[in-house]
């Protein structure tokens, strides 16, 4: 499905799937749970999702001439430090908006994890005092402008890389992906779960996924607390990417499956039950989650399973898309394990 378009590699390749056999049992063995580690898919700056997306924006952003990639998240955004760690790589500058989208305080909350590398990595970091919103920010639009300003050629990436024209794309080889492993593997997934908030990973799975009729298998599951704005962008870019890669079928609404019962009690700040499932899966399967993202979508995940959603012998596949170096800063919430 992606044959037209370039591609720059960032990744190690296919990503490694593996069963998780004691938490598949501890949850009463009806259900076979997998993980595809997208979080252990590159040597770049402990890699992560957004690779898989900038590998079909970056030959954009070199045949524009940028010098400077400008690009935006939270104070602990695992973005930025995705595309930190990537102008690094090809040698371009890189401005960082870094908003207080989490209500969350911790003594080095602004020191450690994502932001830290960002800084190691010679990223320009800038801190602005404004709150969550997926949405394109002023914030951001004066980087840019601030960047021309002074005599350099930005390139924009948007939050996550989600509403940029490319950004689906990469989601949409995950799919490909899955389907000729799933041929080795001698098997076939039953479900995909994953951490949706600005939405170009759930997207590019369901434009991939819908290639075979799975587009309804692919479940979401909210880390944005903002379910209504974080679903219409999916839909979006669900349009988009399926029109650019020329799917021939046409996606609506209801091939957007979200579940929003898992993000409160907001973005950036874990439950505890979410607490509880990363717990959960680093005891029983030594696999780290982290409070913002994939501690979210694993605690639905289990409580999915719980629950009965999952037909008996399911096989599902929880896709990790990284995230970890966040839970640097939430030291404090777990001290004691
Ligand atoms: C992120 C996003 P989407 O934004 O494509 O929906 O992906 C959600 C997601 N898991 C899931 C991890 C580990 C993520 O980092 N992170 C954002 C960030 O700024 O890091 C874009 C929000």
């Amino acid at each position: 499905m992606l044959e037209k378009f370039e591609r720059y590699p960032l990744t190690f390749g296919p990503t490694h799937i593996e069963k998780l056999d004691r938490l598949s049992a501890h949850l009463g063995g009806k259900v076979d749970l997998y993980a595809k580690r997208e979080d252990c898919n590159s040597g770049l700056a402990f890699g992560g999702n957004k690779l898989r997306k900038l590998e079909y924006i970056i030959p954009d952003a070199i045949a524009s001439n940028a010098d400077t990639l400008v690009s935006i998240g939270g104070v602990q955004s695992n973005h930025t430090r995705m595309v930190a760690a990537v102008a690094a790589k090809i040698g371009m500058k890189c401005r960082l908006v870094q908003e207080s989208w989490v209500p969350h305080e911790d003594a080095v909350y602004d020191r450690v994890g994502n932001i830290l590398l960002s800084r190691i990595m010679g990223a320009d970091v800038q801190m602005v005092d404004e709150g969550f919103d997926i949405g394109i920010r002023e914030s951001w639009e004066q980087a840019i402008a601030d960047v021309k300003a002074k005599g350099g050629k930005p390139y924009p990436i948007p939050a996550g890389a989600s509403v940029h024209k490319y950004g689906g794309l990469g989601y949409v080889g995950f799919a490909e992906e899955v389907r000729a492993q799933e041929k080795e593997l001698g098997l076939a997934f039953d479900y995909i779960v994953v951490c949706t908030v600005t939405g170009s990973t759930h997207a590019g799975m369901v434009v991939g996924f819908a290639k075979d009729g799975r587009e309804r298998k692919v479940i979401g599951i909210d880390a944005s607390c903002t379910p209504a704005q974080t679903k219409a962008q999916v839909l979006d870019i669900v349009r988009s990417t399926a029109t650019l890669v020329e799917l021939g079928k046409e996606l609506s609404e209801d091939d957007v499956i979200l579940i929003e019962d898992y993000a409160y009690p907001v973005y950036g700040v874990p439950s505890q039950e979410t607490k509880e499932a990363i717990r959960l899966c680093a005891r029983l399967e030594g696999m780290i989650t982290d409070p913002v993202y994939e501690g979210k979508s694993m605690q639905g995940m289990i409580d999915l399973v719980r629950k009965g959603y999952f037909p008996e012998r399911s096989k599902v596949l929880y896709a990790h898309l990284g995230g970890a170096p966040a839970i640097n800063g939430y030291a404090y919430t777990f001290r004691n394990g």
